[in-house]
């Protein structure tokens, strides 16, 4: 069997904006990402999606809604990735910079889709409209998208 690793990934809007991270350290170091992580084992992912959140950005989410799944294969490694995507546009505190990432309000009209995921500028139009999504992607490094599924989808 192929092993397979749970993680979250959250966004935090307001009507205009979404709350990005550049992530400092890790897989993904460089790029503009939402917040997120492996699952712990005794945590649900809604709970690792919030306890991520806090340690990532300092704020706490409410209302969290799950908007997406995304699976990750890369060529030559067994592992899928499968990521939750969640949103909300309820936090209490003020996004303050971690050892992990260092947190910043982008305008929706001007993300910073070449410093970040390949596979964020096909679902973030579907994330932005409020829609829910269903996605696949085989990377060949961590550029290079080789194929992919993406589906709106009424329910998860
Ligand atoms: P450590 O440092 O081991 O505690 P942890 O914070 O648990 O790490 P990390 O940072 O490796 O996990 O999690 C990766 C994050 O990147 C998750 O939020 C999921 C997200 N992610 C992974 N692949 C992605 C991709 N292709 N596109 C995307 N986000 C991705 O937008
Ligand atoms: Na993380
Ligand atoms: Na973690």
């Amino acid at each position: 069997m192929v092993a397979k690793k749970v993680l979250s990934l959250v966004f935090v809007r307001d009507a205009s904006r979404i709350l990005l991270g550049l992530k400092k350290r890790g897989f993904g170091q460089g790029w503009w990402n939402g917040f997120g992580g492996k699952v712990e084992p005794g945590e649900t992912i809604h709970e690792g999606a919030l306890r991520e959140l806090k340690e990532e950005a300092g704020v706490t989410g409410h209302e969290l809604q799950e908007v997406g799944l995304l699976k990750f294969e890369f060529v030559g490694d067994p592992v899928l990735l499968e990521v939750h995507v969640f949103s909300t546009t309820k936090y209490t505190g003020q996004p303050s910079e971690s050892e992990e990432m260092k947190p910043r309000w982008f305008d929706v009209d001007d993300l910073p889709f070449s410093q970040m995921w390949a596979d964020d500028s096909l679902w973030f139009p579907l994330l932005l409209k409020g829609s829910k999504f269903s996605g696949y992607f085989l990377f060949k490094g961590h550029h290079e998208i080789l194929k992919y599924t993406l589906d709106e989808v009424e329910r998860l």
